[in-house]
């Protein structure tokens, strides 16, 4: 019998040691993913890319009138796309095939406006085809948005419109190979052009599109597409357009909740501690402040300063982050955007260059079994499908490594085996230092991945504890880097009179150029708030004296001060109170006074002197949960309080989720007087409010 036993081990189909050594593994806790939202997840970083009508209209949201003509494209190259997003290590790309005003980039059947309409390739291309060809070339995943609301079409609000989407909806998914992810935008219904009718139509998101039909049809035709967004996705909005996932972060939502309308956005940050359903988190956002490319924001990229936070608050924070390149006229990612995503990646990759905890010892106080199945050392083995576990109903335990000489680290990586579900509430890391444990974070959740920056510390050792837990722990990986200083660029501000302010973290020094040169060591040094009051761009860096290290370059323009600017009369309120509109703060806001439900509002500002100018901007109040924000406008100029002439009025498409600084330019015209009316709110009854009201020199 014994020598059966032995052959069996042998030959390998009985394992050598008896059953009760071997612990079983610990059972799955929780809604857990599927392997296609694994899979989904682990892809971490992918693009978007927003390009259409919009592109040549210079709109964020197309009222759909446009006509297709406007398409024209000089330079169209999709594999100069697949190529920036392939070397940024992006996984795949999203392409806004519909956006809200119809127009599709592929030649449907079933509409007129599209593609073939246009003179970009003769009316012959399709470039959902062209896209999807690159992203093989290239080996990206190809997802898609299709946007269910639809301000062209004539039967939107009507049944026949649901037909219509879905029949789209069925080009897309049967015709292009795989897609990895279909997106369903969240702005639904609205005014718009809808065959000419040129009026407003509300419909119920949660019912017009009869989601569950929707999605059986989807699954049914492309089984392997993970659904985002509206409907009974399975991942969700992370609840703002910044890019940002709470730091608490649940991959776990009360859908059913959700989908009676019962939850509010906000809430998808962090998800649902108690969620009925896995639906994690997508973190999306633009590499600059609009969706569409406009040219009066090639200076306003995001900074490397905010990728970078970014890119921690997204992927490090347990979401995954779709980045938007906005393809420009020419139908190229532009090049300073380009730029821009290469420093992140540079970055990125400079922070994550050494891993220090594969070659420790590693320790913890409790695991499951007495060989190495779930042992602690399997956090650094560099096998995602191997993990530390505790027994069942350890919910309280600390893993240890202990270094072989004392380590400078400022970064630590966590991960969850999703596979089991979400299970860590609560966790906080001490490092050994000169002998004595020190407390370094104190945090909640970690997900498929917790990234955490902490301050340099020299360690002989590290410690994770996990305080709470709803399950026992199951960690795959833990690793933890030493990231080179980064130097976060000085901020600039500029205040009505001309007084120029500049900051920057504790300990740095500033050096700033105001002849438009890039700032050195050399350059002036910032000690004092100095006065500049004439039309200048500030250009300014910090630099780490100790280590001898620069920030990136932070740039800033300014028109002539408004020093002389004067608010000659409100609507409602006092005029003392309303400079606040002018303060050069885009932190201090004014709100219409007391009647102030009552819609038109208005401003009259006397810039004191004529100038030429070509647009201007309104800055939304960016302090507090309400924003007050004015979703509709007329902007007027005078140049002498008496006659008025209409430069510009419309809407401030996507104000409501993407709250940022509104341009708005026209054709050049000199100007002293501006008149700035607010004609509509984003909610009903709603006060509305300005930070700031900006011109566009010429
Ligand atoms: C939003 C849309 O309204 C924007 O235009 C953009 O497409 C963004 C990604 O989603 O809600």
């Amino acid at each position: 019998m014994k020598n059966v036993f032995l052959l069996l081990c042998l030959i390998g189909i009985m394992p050598a040691i008896n059953s009760q050594e071997l612990a079983k593994s610990p059972a799955p806790f929780g809604p857990l993913p599927t392997q296609k939202q694994v899979d989904w997840q682990e892809m971490e970083f992918y693009a978007f890319v927003h390009f259409s009508l919009n592109t040549f209209t210079n709109k964020e949201w197309g009222y759909g009138d446009e006509s297709p003509q406007l398409f024209n494209p000089t330079a169209l190259d999709v594999r100069q796309w697949a190529r920036i997003v392939k070397e940024a290590g992006m996984k795949g790309i999203i392409l806004v095939a519909k956006h809200h005003d119809g127009f599709c980039l592929w030649p449907s059947a079933y509409t007129e406006r599209s593609v073939k309409n246009s003179p970009w390739e003769n009316g012959k291309g399709d470039l959902v085809k062209e896209l999807a060809a690159a992203c093989k070339e290239y080996n990206l995943k190809l997802g898609l948005y299709l946007s269910p609301w639809d301000r062209n079409n004539a039967d939107y609000g009507k049944p026949e419109y649901v037909t219509y989407f879905r029949n789209q909806l069925k080009e897309l998914l049967t015709n292009y190979g795989d897609v990895f992810e279909m997106w369903f935008d969240g702005a639904n219904g609205g005014d718009g052009y809808y065959g000419g009718a040129n009026e407003t139509r509300k419909i119920n998101t949660l019912t017009y599109y009869n989601w569950d039909e929707t999605y059986k049809m989807i699954y049914n035709l492309a089984p392997k597409t993970l659904v985002w967004g509206v409907g009974p996705s399975e991942a969700r909005w992370i609840g703002n357009e910044d890019g940002r996932a709470g730091k608490t972060n649940w991959s776990l939502l009360r859908q059913k909740d959700e989908l009676a309308g019962k939850v509010h956005y906000t809430e998808f940050m962090s998800g649902h501690e108690d969620g009925e359903k896995w639906v994690p988190g997508e973190a999306d956002v633009s590499i600059r402040p609009g969706w569409f490319y406009h040219a009066v924001e090639d200076d306003k990229v995001r900074s490397l300063d905010e990728m970078v936070d970014i890119y921690y608050e997204s992927i490090g924070r347990n979401a995954t982050l779709l980045l938007n390149l906005p393809v420009d006229p020419r139908g190229l990612v532009n090049e300073h955007d380009e730029a821009r995503l290469k420093e992140l990646v540079a970055t990125i990759k400079s922070d994550f260059k050494k891993e220090l905890l594969a070659g420790t010892k590693v320790s913890a106080d409790n695991f499951r079994g007495k060989i190495n199945d779930f042992a602690p050392k399997n956090v650094i083995d560099g096998n995602k499908n191997s993990y530390w576990a505790t027994d069942d109903n350890v919910t309280k335990a600390s893993i240890e490594f202990t270094f072989k000489k004392p380590t400078e680290l400022n970064r630590i990586l966590l991960q969850e085996d999703i596979k089991l579900g979400q299970r860590i509430k609560a966790f906080t890391v001490e490092a050994k230092v000169d002998g004595n444990w020190k407390t370094i974070a104190t945090e909640t959740t970690i997900g498929y991945k917790r990234i955490l920056r902490v301050d340099r510390v020299k360690a002989s050792a590290l410690k994770i504890n996990i305080t709470d837990a709803k399950a026992s722990i199951v960690i795959s990986n833990i690793q933890a880097y030493n990231a080179p200083t980064f130097v976060h660029a000085p901020e600039i501000q500029r205040d009505k009179n001309g007084l120029v302010t500049l900051k920057s973290d504790t300990g740095n020094s500033i050096y700033y150029t105001i002849d438009g040169k890039n700032p050195s060591e050399k350059s002036a040094l910032y000690t004092v708030p100095f006065r500049y009051d004439k039309a200048v761009e500030i250009k300014a860096i910090s630099r780490n004296t100790t280590e001898k290290i620069n920030s990136a370059v932070k740039t800033a323009k300014y028109g002539i001060s408004k020093e002389n600017w004067k608010i000659v009369s409100i609507s409602s309120g006092d005029l003392k109170s309303a400079e606040r509109i002018i303060d050069g703060n885009p932190n201090t806001d004014w709100g219409f006074g007391s009647e102030t439900n009552k819609l038109p509002q208005e401003v009259i500002i006397d810039m004191g002197t004529s100038i030429k100018i070509k647009g201007f901007t309104y800055v939304p109040q960016q302090v507090g949960n309400n924003l007050n924000l004015i979703s509709n406008y007329e902007f007027y100029t005078s140049s002498d309080n008496i006659n008025w002439t209409k430069q510009s009025e419309g809407e401030f498409s996507n104000i409501k989720h993407n709250p940022i600084e509104q341009v708005k330019v026209f054709v050049g015209v000199q100007a002293r007087y501006l008149r700035f009316v607010a004609t509509a709110a984003v909610s009903k009854g709603q006060s509305v409010s300005i930070a700031e009201i900006n011109v566009v020199e010429e």
